[in-house]
């Protein structure tokens, strides 16, 4: 990816084809380094800066037409093996993991960190340089609706494989630890992985709703697959939610219909607008099942949900057309596509209207590797922009040592300390649930925390990576340094598998469904997390801060309790980030009150609670949930607009 070295990629044929599509040859050869002596405005490690500086400006002295035949040379931010380069996630492993089975996957993940330099990143530049391509026809004019990917793809779900990235989540031999070691690994091979880690995600959560479901008779073979660590066995699944009337109002929006066939599976026909990964192996899907009449129930208690292969054993599409793939913004190396199911031979796998029940279990699943997607790609930007920091000349000295640069840089490494532990939080809560050893409050807890974690950590993400690009000044902007990958990559994670808003009312829906009681494990959980900090001196400040905010939130909760379920709306998005920020800051304040903290902990702690920890109680103040002002906010985004001068 970005840190590639000339010789590997220039040499390519991929390369050459990536040349040739973003660059005319005249411009390209512009681009190519000179073998003479190039203005260097970097220094590396360990160099002398003033040497550096006075090299610069002698060059810049040279005559301009000698310079004109100079190409700006820089030197490129190189990281290093990922895991051992996050003191974060060691330090948490650490703490958290019994020493035998820290000891284990201490190992592998130092293994792991080896083989995502030397094999996995080349590779998942390949993804992003060979696209998929959809052929409809062959040369004799036969439909064949086949999508193409490229080698480095099918290798990535090899070494997914061989990795266990799925099976280790599912054998447990490290019991509730598990999820952890899994999780770490998908957080370090994110960034590297070409976009692999979409499909993973679906089938992680298709695994996960087979496995809620009892792992029954028919679904054994596709479950075996699914959690296989033999590259040839190995399945991916994808997750049919989306149709043209509803990305998010799946419920309403659902037109797909399944006709009962007399061996006892279905037929299912519609169009899915959204399909991720659509070269997956097998599928979850939901459709309304047509009745003796031909009638079907609209509405969420009219979806159920359907297991169905993609393609049979011959390779023949399981009466399934490909429309076209996607021309999407980012995650290029991943096929999306619009799929017309014209009799697609389905089982129903979940009773009859419990459809989107059924297939939460794999939103939740998705959603929670939405979050490990987040925190990895804050945690790759901000790692290439503080080396970039330690080499890059400008005004006279390194980026590093111009305060104000790494302050830009401290105050994205605390955004993305809080996601990390609010992500490690979820995974150690899921663990105890797969393995029956969660308290009720434990599952509570888990239910609240997955939507506000995905809702927050996808908006911080797209900040970040944008910050951390212009870090790197015009070079940030580049398509060759690979970080606009980066970013367009990144900005999909508030959209996918539910935008900010949706979630926000999916927190609400947690609130609804427990009768507040998630809310009631919110407090108690981190009144106690605090309780065990409140000795230490220097954590006094976030403490106090923080027992402020929650104080503020158990007042908004009353007052809102008063008013109707508008305000309740309008405040969702609000109250979301307030419970995402009070319950990030509380784990920080933990992590940094532990045995061995390092003052980085503690400063991590302190910043983090200096934000707003409670915006939803000021925006209260402010009347901002009254029905009046959602009259305001409509009048202000209407105001000259046709729709409101039709209503004058
Ligand atoms: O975007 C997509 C691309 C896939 C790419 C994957 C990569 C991801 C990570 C990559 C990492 C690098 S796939 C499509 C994504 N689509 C969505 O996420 C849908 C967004 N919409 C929603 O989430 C809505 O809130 C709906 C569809 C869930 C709303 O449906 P309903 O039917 O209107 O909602 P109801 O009636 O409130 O809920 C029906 C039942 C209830 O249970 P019962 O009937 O027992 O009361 C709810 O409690 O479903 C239950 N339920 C849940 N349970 C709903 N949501 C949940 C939940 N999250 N957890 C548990």
């Amino acid at each position: 990816m970005f840190t590639y070295r000339l010789p590997w990629w220039r040499s390519s044929g991929t390369w050459k084809l990536w040349q040739s599509r973003h660059f005319p040859p005249r411009v390209w050869e512009r681009c190519q380094l000179p073998g003479g002596k190039h203005v260097n405005t970097t220094v590396g490690q360990g160099q002398q800066v003033s040497a550096q500086e006075k090299q610069l400006l002698e060059d810049l002295e040279m005559p301009l037409a000698r310079r004109e035949t100079e190409t700006l040379f820089q030197e490129q931010p190189e990281t290093g093996n990922q895991y051992l380069e996050d003191a974060l996630l060691r330090s948490y492993l650490k703490t958290h993991l019994p020493p035998k089975i820290l000891e284990e996957v201490n190992q592998d993940l130092e293994r792991f960190g080896n083989r995502l330099l030397t094999e996995i990143r080349p590779l998942g530049w390949e993804c992003e340089l060979n696209p998929p391509v959809f052929q409809q026809y062959d040369a004799w004019g036969q439909r064949v609706d086949r999508i193409l990917t490229c080698s480095a793809w099918r290798r990535m779900k090899e070494i997914a494989a061989e990795e266990g990235l799925i099976a280790e989540a599912y054998e447990r031999r490290y019991s509730n630890w598990s999820r952890l070691h899994q999780a770490a690994k998908l957080y370090l091979f994110s960034s590297y992985s070409g976009g692999f880690s979409c499909p993973l995600a679906m089938t992680d959560g298709a695994a996960k709703v087979i496995e809620s479901l009892g792992i029954p008779g028919s679904l054994k073979n596709a479950f075996g697959h699914l959690t296989t660590r033999d590259p040839k066995k190995f399945w991916t699944s994808g997750q049919w939610m989306t149709e043209r009337r509803g990305g998010s109002d799946v419920a309403n929006g659902t037109e797909t219909v399944a006709r009962k066939q007399p061996d006892g599976t279905y037929h299912l026909s519609g169009f899915k607008w959204f399909t991720s990964a659509a070269d997956s192996d097998m599928t979850l899907t939901l459709a309304r099942v047509v009745d003796a009449e031909g009638q079907v129930k609209q509405g969420s208690s009219g979806l159920s949900l359907f297991f169905l292969k993609v393609r049979d054993e011959e390779g023949k599409l399981n009466n399934i057309q490909v429309q076209r793939l996607k021309d999407k913004l980012g995650t290029r190396q991943m096929a999306t596509a619009e799929l017309w199911l014209n009799g697609a031979k389905a089982e129903l796998i979940s009773a009859e209207g419990r459809g989107v029940a059924s297939i939460s279990n794999m939103l939740n699943i998705t959603r929670i590797h939405n979050v490990i997607g987040a925190v990895a790609s804050m945690r790759r930007m901000i790692s290439l922009s503080r080396e970039y920091a330690r080499r890059r000349v400008a005004f006279g000295k390194l980026l590093k040592d111009h305060p104000l640069h790494v302050q830009t840089i401290a105050r994205m490494e605390v955004q993305a300390r809080g996601a990390f532990l609010l992500l490690m939080e979820i995974i150690r809560l899921l663990g105890l649930v797969e393995t029956t050893m969660a308290s009720e409050e434990d599952q509570l807890l888990l239910r609240l925390l997955v939507p506000v974690a995905k809702l927050y950590t996808g908006k911080q993400a797209a900040a970040v990576v944008v910050e951390a690009m212009e870090s790197f000044g015009g070079q940030g902007y580049m398509e060759d340094t690979g970080l606009p990958v980066i970013v367009r990559d990144t900005l999909v994670l508030p959209i996918w598998e539910g935008t900010t808003n949706i979630l926000s009312l999916d927190v609400l829906r947690s609130l609804t469904k427990s009768q507040g009681q998630v809310m009631d494990v919110f407090f108690s959980t981190v009144q106690k997390k605090l309780e065990l900090a409140s000795s230490m001196a220097k954590l006094e400040p976030p403490v106090k801060q923080t027992r402020d905010a929650v104080s503020s939130l158990a007042q908004f909760i009353q007052a809102a309790g008063s008013k109707g379920a508008v305000t309740m709306e309008l405040a969702a998005r609000d109250f979301s980030y307030t419970l995402a920020r009070i319950y990030a800051g509380t784990l920080l304040i933990e992590h940094a009150a532990r045995p061995g903290a390092s003052s980085t902990d503690i400063s991590a702690a302190q910043r983090w609670c200096q934000q707003e920890l409670c915006p939803v109680a000021r925006e209260l103040q402010n009347s901002t949930y009254e029905a009046e002002e959602a009259l305001a906010d409509s009048a202000l985004v209407y105001e000259g607009s046709p729709a409101c001068c039709s209503r004058l």
